[in-house]
This record gives structure tokens, C-alpha cells and sequence, in this order.
């Protein structure tokens, strides 16, 4: 039997053993820093050698320029034909609900003219050129590719560059194909600090992009951190997380899979379990202790549930939506038997999942929206990747002459009380009497 962590509301130190068990660190190891703070440095220096001779070093490559390293169209065509033809159908049919999806969420340009004749508005563009970081070896996710891509070329972004490092040569041909569905534009076989360096500052063969996203290990977080300001970015995921509210009327079977979902994804991943009913806490554990041992990752999953995993039993559903909303969950599944009005109750959370047929997998792969999700709690003030996050805003203002002669007798006064005189003057010279 798997000794996961349980917890009940009516105990009184249940919300300190509660902030414990939440408690990650996130990117913050001095060695880590140092090491990508050199090779921030270096690339930023020598540009395309200092990648070539990193991508040497750290994936066993023998490669002498960094032309040798883009992994031109043609390739990523041909992935598409090396593939199942039942796997490129499924990446197309996710591709497809993505892209409906995030055409909901386009911002749109806009603008009011004031009875003077001055307009004010909003206009919204595209970022120029992004830059998508996809992880190599055991997280190496076409899914991820696709939901980072999508939004990105339905917000209007021309040029979408993405690198994947490719260990002793060795490329994704799913990854590969995933990238020809979405229409990215360059593939570089480069990773680690060394790539993110490349897109962030720009070298002779990778050009400069204006945002990095997409997930990574440490090295590829702790770089993003420290290029931020040069080019923006997504955000820094901690690990995969899931809280599963369920009334106990669910076959346990069922919500063991989906702890299993998150905590398969690596052994700090965390799969949290709020329910009423003792009884079915129980049932939920023997189904576990049953599927775990059928599970190709059954160490991943064991190590997770056991460092991070929780069963939390609450007196009634009032209570687990407050334990929801303080956690403020990546994934939130909602297994119970109204669950759209419990989710209108829900304040915090990545993704909301409603109902008992809803399982978090259908929205890590193809129900329409995005995976990449706010994780450690940040759903409190951060949303999902979306097609908002590839436009951005700027402000337009056109006075009319009664505008600005108006509107420079208020800054006039503003600015003087500053002590800024020629923007007081440069007002003043618009106002009209
Ligand atoms: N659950 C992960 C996404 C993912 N799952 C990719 C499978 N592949 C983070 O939301
Ligand atoms: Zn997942």
C-alpha cells in the first residue's frame, strides 16, 4: 500500500500541515545561476560558436557550424510521413480544436470619439517573432508543441522560431511532425541555456525573437528568468499539479487514473484528492494500491504520491471549495454531480474540469484549451497560455483642436504642480482662448 499523505479540515493544524505539503521551491540554486550566467555570457559574445560548441559538449553532437543545426521544412514534411497515420490524424484534430478555440480569445482593436472629436483607443498587434522552447528526451511533449504554437499563429505572429535539442542526433519525429501542423516557421536541434541565450540575444544563424515560451528543465527556467527584460516570457511551470473534488459517487477507479495523470508526469508532480465521504476515500485508495502496480511508470507515480500526493477529507462541499480555492489548482477537477454550479464558486484555478465523463487528459491533448497552465498557486493572479499572451496593446489618443486645447489646461496644472515646465508649456501652446 502507497502511504499517501491524509488530511481532515477538523483537525486544528490541518491548514499549517496543508501550506507544508504545497511549499515548492522553485527555481533558486546558486550553482545553476552561475553555470547559465556563463553561458548566457558567452553566447551573448560568440554567438553562433559558443552554441556549437555547447551543443558539442552537453548532446553528444559532432556538428562544425550552426547551419548544420537548423532542421530545414523539407524534414519536418517528412516526419509527417513517418509517423502513424492514426498519430498524424490525432495531432491534426487536436491542432484544429486548438486553433477554434483560441480564435475566441483574440483581442480586437478599438476605439470611442468624444463629443469633441477626439479619439481614444486601443490597437492590438502581434508580437514580431517568438521563440518556443521544447524540451528533449523523457519531457519531450508534441502536445506541448502544438498548444504553444497554435495561439501564437492564430494571434499573427509571422515568425514562429523553435528549438528542441536532439541528444546523440536523435530528433522526435512526433515533435518534428507536431511543428509542421502548426506551421512553425525554423527548427534549430539546439537546448538548454545556450538555446534561450540564442533566441534572447540573437546570433548570425538563430535571429534575436522578441518572447521566449515553452517549458524546460532547470537550466532552460533559470535562463528565461535571466533574459527576461531583454525579450519577454511565459511563464516559469513549476511542477504538473491536480486536485480532484469528487462527492464519492464517481467510480474510484476512475479518479485513481487521474491522480495517476498528473503524478505520472515526474516525482514532484502533485495529485490532491478533496472529498466528503470517508468511506469512498478509502475506495479511491484500494483502487490506487490495484492500478498503480499496472502503471509502465508505476515509480514515478509511487514517489509523487507519496511525497506530494494528499487526500483531504472535508465535512461538505462548502469546505472543499474553499481548500480549492486557497490551493488555487493547475487542474481542477469538479466529479460531482453539479458541478457548473460549483464552478461558478471557483475563484482560483488553471483549468476547471466539470463533471465526471471530464478527465484532465482530454485537456492536456485535444479538448481545446491550453495545457500550459499557471502552476504553485500562481492561478491566483495568472491565466492560461493564450493567444493573448502573442498580441499586445498599444494606446492611441488623436485630440481634436477643442481636445487638446481642453485637455491642456488640466495637464498644464498637473505638470506645473510636477515642476515639469515644458510639458506645462508644450500643453499650453494647444489651448485656445
Ligand atoms: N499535464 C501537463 C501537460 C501534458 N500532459 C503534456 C501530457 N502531455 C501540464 O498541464
Ligand atoms: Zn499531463
Amino acid at each position: 500500500m502507497l502511504n499517501i499523505t491524509e488530511l481532515n479540515t477538523s483537525a486544528s493544524d490541518f491548514w499549517a500541515k496543508l501550506q507544508e505539503l504545497l511549499a515548492w521551491e522553485s527555481v533558486s540554486d546558486d550553482a545553476v545561476f552561475n553555470t547559465v550566467n556563463g553561458i548566457l555570457k558567452d553566447v551573448r559574445k560568440r554567438g553562433d560558436a559558443a552554441v556549437v560548441e555547447y551543443t558539442n559538449r552537453f548532446d553528444r553532437m559532432s556538428v562544425a557550424s550552426m547551419a548544420e543545426l537548423e532542421i530545414p521544412a523539407a524534414r519536418l514534411q517528412e516526419a509527417l510521413t513517418k509517423i502513424t497515420p492514426e498519430q498524424r490524424s490525432a495531432l491534426e484534430q487536436a491542432a484544429a480544436r486548438l486553433k477554434s478555440y483560441a480564435q475566441h480569445q483574440i483581442m480586437e482593436s478599438w476605439d470611442y470619439t468624444e463629443a469633441d472629436g477626439t479619439l481614444l483607443g486601443q490597437q492590438v498587434t502581434a508580437l514580431d517573432r517568438v521563440g518556443l522552447y521544447v524540451p528533449g528526451g523523457k519531457a519531450a511533449y508534441p502536445s506541448s508543441v502544438l498548444m504553444n504554437a497554435v495561439p501564437a499563429k492564430v494571434a499573427g505572429v509571422p515568425e514562429l522560431i523553435m528549438v528542441v535539442p536532439t541528444p546523440d542526433g536523435e530528433v522526435n519525429e512526433l515533435v518534428l511532425a507536431a511543428a509542421a501542423i502548426s506551421n512553425v516557421d525554423r527548427v534549430f536541434a539546439i537546448g538548454g541555456a545556450q538555446a534561450v541565450a540564442a533566441l534572447a540575444y540573437g546570433t548570425a544563424t538563430v535571429p534575436q525573437v522578441d518572447k521566449v515560451v515553452g517549458p524546460g528543465n532547470i537550466y532552460v527556467a533559470t535562463a528565461k528568468r535571466m533574459v527576461y527584460g531583454t525579450v519577454g516570457i511565459d511563464m516559469i511551470a513549476g511542477p504538473s499539479e491536480i486536485l480532484v473534488i469528487c462527492d464519492g459517487k464517481t467510480n474510484p477507479d476512475w479518479i485513481a487514473m487521474d491522480l495517476f495523470s498528473q503524478a505520472e508526469h515526474d516525482e514532484d508532480a502533485q495529485s490532491i484528492l478533496v472529498c466528503p465521504d470517508a468511506a469512498f476515500i478509502e475506495q479511491v485508495k484500494a483502487s490506487i494500491a490495484r492500478l498503480v502496480e499496472e502503471m509502465p511508470r508505476k515509480a514515478i507515480i509511487s514517489t509523487s504520491l507519496q511525497n506530494r500526493g494528499v487526500l483531504i477529507h472535508v465535512q461538505d462541499m462548502a469546505e472543499a471549495v474553499k481548500v480549492a480555492n486557497y490551493i488555487a489548482p493547475e487542474h481542477l477537477e469538479l466529479s460531482v454531480e453539479n458541478p457548473r454550479e460549483m464552478a461558478k464558486q471557483i475563484r482560483h484555478a488553471g483549468a476547471i474540469f466539470m463533471g465526471r465523463y471530464t478527465a484532465e487528459a482530454v485537456g492536456d491533448y485535444c479538448a481545446g484549451p491550453n495545457h500550459v497552465l499557471p502552476t504553485s498557486r500562481t492561478a491566483r493572479f495568472s491565466s492560461p497560455l493564450g493567444v493573448y499572451d502573442f498580441q499586445k496593446r498599444s494606446s492611441l489618443i488623436d485630440c481634436s483642436a477643442e481636445g487638446a486645447s481642453a485637455l491642456g489646461k488640466i495637464a498644464s496644472v498637473l505638470a506645473r504642480g510636477e515642476g515639469l515646465v515644458a510639458h506645462a508649456r508644450s500643453a499650453e501652446y494647444r489651448i485656445k482662448d
